[in-house]
């Protein structure tokens, strides 16, 4: 429900906010096939043994509907199918209103609120969605390969910068040590508000090495975060821009809802023939905006009296 938005879902996301907040929230991110499901796999696996509960969302926007990935995230599903422990969900959202950092972020409310310890998501680092997904973790991590021509200066910047804890992954191929020079060398140049020099793990995740090594690390970040008491700092940073994100998907909404698509492609003929001027438009629409903020009513398809029935019955128990 709250990954399509449908009818009811903010009464579910405002009643489960206040159980919120004790998961601790794992952003992976990296260039496709770097490894990163099967990373995270290993690392929910080190969990699970030190009984720390799992949820792993998977966004995978780039594949909506035939995607490898998703595929592959049902057959790790089916793994871990016997484990209660352990809780996967893929998302392939891409296009819907709202934004998928939103989406994401709110389905990541969903599982901690449900208990979890850990939050783990994962998303391929490729467009700016993702990197927003990310970065709105406690701990971010950017994993990166040797070799496949993606050195490490043609990372997108905004990924390099949000890295608390990087990881050379697949580091049983040559040019690992390359990798981690060319981290350094960057590193050597960025400035970090929170001071903290990131990380730098090699693992080969598929043979379940370094794993402990990435562990220690995300523990060791969020020592320093505790010591340093920028936790909350960082948090606070982190809903300054959520907030901002929230405020623009609900004016957008409310918008959408009071003039529609036809008008909308109207004004954007008579702005194009220079029939009227954008600026007085922008005026026009957010002055003549009316009414209290209200869900807007989603298209649910079937089971949606089957979904509100459930919404209120959860409500209910609450
Ligand atoms: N040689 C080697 N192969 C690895 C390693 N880790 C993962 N692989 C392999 O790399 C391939 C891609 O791994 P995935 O975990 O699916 O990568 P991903 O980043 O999740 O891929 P997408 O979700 O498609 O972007 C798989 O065939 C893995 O078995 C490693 O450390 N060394
Ligand atoms: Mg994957």
């Amino acid at each position: 429900m709250v990954e399509n938005r449908t009818l009811g879902s903010s009464e579910l996301l405002k009643a489960l906010f206040p159980h919120s907040g004790h998961a601790r929230i794992l952003g992976f991110t990296g260039a496709p096939g770097a490894g990163k499901s099967t990373l995270v796999d290993q690392l929910a696996k080190h969990y699970r043994k030190h009984n720390k509960s799992i949820g792993i969302i998977a966004v995978d926007p780039s594949s909506p509907y035939t995607g490898g990935a998703i595929l592959g995230d049902r057959i790790r599903m089916q793994d871990h199918f016997a484990d209660a422990g352990m809780y996967i969900r893929s998302m392939a959202t891409r296009g819907s209103l709202g934004g998928l950092a939103r989406t994401t972020a709110d389905v990541a409310t969903v599982l901690d609120a449900s208990g979890r310890d850990l939050v783990m998501i994962e998303t391929v680092g490729v467009g700016q969605d993702e990197v927003d997904i990310v970065r709105l973790a406690d701990v971010t991590i950017v994993i990166l390969v040797p070799g496949m021509g993606d050195d490490v200066q043609s990372i997108k910047a905004g990924i390099m910068e949000i890295a608390d804890i990087f990881v050379i992954n697949k580091s049983d191929r040559d040019g690992a040590e390359r990798v981690e020079k060319e981290i350094r060398a960057l590193q050597s140049l960025a400035i970090r508000h929170d001071n903290w020099t990131p990380t730098i793990v090699k693992t080969v995740a598929s043979e379940g090495k370094g794993i402990e090594d990435l562990a220690s690390a995300i523990s060791n970040y969020e020592t320093y975060l505790q010591k340093e008491n920028l936790a909350l700092k960082r948090s606070i940073h982190n809903w300054q821009e959520r907030l901002v994100e929230m405020l623009r998907d609900a004016l957008l909404e409310r918008v959408h809802e009071q003039i529609g698509d036809e008008a909308w492609a109207r004004y954007a003929a008579e702005v194009a023939e220079h029939k009227r001027d954008p600026y007085t438009l922008m005026e026009e629409i957010l002055g003549g905006m009316t009414g209290t903020a209200r869900e807007t009513p989603r298209p649910v398809g079937e089971n949606k009296g089957l979904r509100d029935d459930i919404t209120e019955k959860l409500l209910r128990t609450k």
